[in-house]
């Protein structure tokens, strides 16, 4: 008899963990169809599929205190992103004051992790060729020859814009994920400044 109920009592509990599980299916199921359609709802998101990821990443890292506060980190640099609008000698000037530099893009990672992250805006980084017409030079001394570069289709084109004001400073251009565009030094855009760690 006791052989009985023990048999009847592991028969009810299969049955309730077969009923649990096929719960969870049950949600996990939903929730899949909840991301799917999500993935339609936010373009944003699809087309910055990285961003989260490296926001996570920058979340992880400042908790160690590497960077200072509102700077993310990201492979061995803290960066800065403004939100104010400077032209680019002040912003260049504004990152030294933080013991900083303009941004210096060294490799397709940092370019990659940029085009992922920006905001829909245009945005100094560290290159000019104010000194000599062509000749692109990175604000800490980084050679521009031996380094990758991202200029967007048809730049750098030296666009003059009359009186005399070419375009000699280098920017992440808002209408293509962050590709390079040469742009009026004296135009005030937002910018980014990079510390390494
Ligand atoms: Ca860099
Ligand atoms: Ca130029
Ligand atoms: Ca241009």
């Amino acid at each position: 008899l006791l052989f009985a109920v023990f048999t009847m009592f592991l028969l009810v509990l299969i049955s309730l963990v077969n009923t649990k599980s096929s719960q969870v299916n049950r949600d996990v199921q939903e929730l899949k169809e909840m991301i799917k359609s999500l993935n339609g709802t936010y373009t944003f998101e699809t087309a910055y599929p990285a961003k989260q990821k490296y926001m996570l990443i920058s979340l992880l890292y400042s908790f160690s205190g590497r960077c200072p506060p509102d700077w993310d980190f990201f492979s061995g640099s803290c960066y800065f992103m403004s939100t104010a609008s400077r032209p680019w000698h002040r912003a260049k000037d504004y990152c030294e004051s933080k013991e900083a530099h303009l941004l210096v893009v060294n490799n397709a990672n940092e370019q990659q992790y940029f085009s992922s992250i920006l905001e829909p805006y245009h945005y100094w980084i560290g290159l000019s060729d104010t000194e000599e017409e062509m000749e692109w030079k990175w604000v800490d001394g980084t050679d521009y020859r031996t380094t990758p570069h991202f200029w967007d289709d048809g730049q750098p084109d030296n666009w003059n814009w009359g009186a005399d004001h070419t375009e000699d400073c280098g920017s992440f251009h808002r209408y293509s994920y962050g590709r390079w565009n040469d742009d009026r030094c004296t135009t005030p855009y937002r910018f980014i400044c990079e510390k390494e760690t």
